[in-house]
């Protein structure tokens, strides 16, 4: 007799699309990233009972109405404090945050920096297009000096901040990034983040159409990209450029990068440094390079695991609920004590 297979369906990338109309506006790179999200999902063979997406205020966090998951749009900055609650709720949940720019690194600045540091098993994604989109264009901590918006029509004098530098700055284990329209290269570096055990921050840069048309065509246009990325994988040397001729090798004497050319003043493939992922230091140089002096760095820059937050709570529970001595009222008067009394005209 011929046993009936109960094995579920795989599914397919528009098995994690829901109903919803999509309200973004025609052109915006959020939708390159949905459209990325929802592959990597089936590719992971991720369950859409078992995911979560966590959002919290912007035009990139409605991204969990698209969704066929569970999914949660919360209040501006505060994804972070709700996705460690799902996850100490329920670890075996897949969780994913979903950020803007000014989400993540304004309002929710703080919040951001003690869930990397804490390295809560979540992947964030930081959809960043160096503007505040659903609010109609004001700068945001990303935008560059310069930038006019309508709440700087002089330009912002503002030194912005560097999402990655941050991330790595509060101790992150995954800090990954790439740019919406490149899908292969985005598809690969989800799949990593979501295959990493801890907080896995990648910044995806986000072209907004209508206030920031552009902002990364220095690095991200079809002529551009070869000579002004560098996509790096570890254990491979950091070569790039349209001819693959151009590497990065250390300053002599320095801790610096420096960009060369292979075949010339005496260089050759060996001279160039080879990536290693778990170098937090090289993580460091190679977010801090910028067009048009460097290559933007794409990919995984830094990656080790670590202590997991939710894990080691657990842990403390267990380890509390099972040889449990002393109560909470026990703790509380321990040590020195005072009782506080007498008559207060006598102080
Ligand atoms: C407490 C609070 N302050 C301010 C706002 C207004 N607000 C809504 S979205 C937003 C910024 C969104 O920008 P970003 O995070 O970069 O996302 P984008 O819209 O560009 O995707 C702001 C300031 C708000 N909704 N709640
Ligand atoms: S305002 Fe910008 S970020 Fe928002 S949906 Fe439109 S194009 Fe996208």
């Amino acid at each position: 007799m011929n046993e009936a297979t109960t094995e579920a369906p795989k599914l397919t990338a528009k098995d994690f699309a829901s109903n919803q109309e999509v309200r973004w506006c025609p052109g915006c790179g959020d939708y390159a990233i949905l459209k990325a999200v929802q592959k990597t999902l089936a590719d992971v063979e991720a369950k859409t009972e078992n995911t979560v997406f966590v959002s919290g205020i912007g035009c990139a966090s409605r991204f969990p109405y698209y969704m066929a998951t569970y999914g949660f749009h919360s209040i501006h900055g505060r994804a972070p404090a709700i996705a460690t609650g799902i996850k100490l709720a329920n670890p075996d949940l897949d969780v994913w945050i979903i950020s803007g720019d000014g989400d993540a690194l304004s309002i929710g600045g703080n919040h951001f920096v003690h869930l990397v540091r804490r390295n809560v098993d979540v992947q964030f994604l930081l959809f960043n297009n160096e503007i505040y989109g659903l609010t109609k264009g004001q700068f945001s901590p990303t935008s560059r000096v310069g930038t006019r918006s309508p709440s700087s029509p002089l330009g912002c004098i503002e030194n912005p901040v560097s999402a990655v530098q941050l991330a790595l700055g509060s101790g992150g284990h995954f800090v990954a990034r790439a740019v919406d329209t490149a899908q292969k290269e985005l598809t690969e570096t989800l799949k990593r983040a979501h295959a990493f055990k801890g907080t896995s921050f990648v910044e995806i840069f986000q072209n907004c159409v209508v206030y920031n048309d552009g902002a990364f065509d220095a690095f991200t246009a079809k002529d551009k990209a070869a000579d002004m990325q560098i996509h790096v994988e570890h254990g491979k040397p950091l070569i790039f450029g349209r001819e693959r001729n151009k590497g990065l090798r250390i300053v002599s004497g320095a801790l610096a990068l420096e960009v060369v050319t292979i075949g010339e003043n005496g260089v050759t493939e060996a001279d160039i440094l080879v990536h290693d992922e778990t170098n937090r230091m090289l993580g460091c140089l190679l977010a801090d390079m910028n067009e048009p002096e460097f290559p933007v760095a794409m990919g995984v820059l830094y990656c080790k695991p670590g202590h997991i937050f939710e894990v080691e709570i657990r842990k403390m529970v267990e380890a509390q609920t099972s040889h449990a001595t002393t109560s909470l009222n026990d703790v509380l008067r321990q040590g020195h004590t005072w009782a506080v009394g007498g008559d207060a005209d006598e102080a």
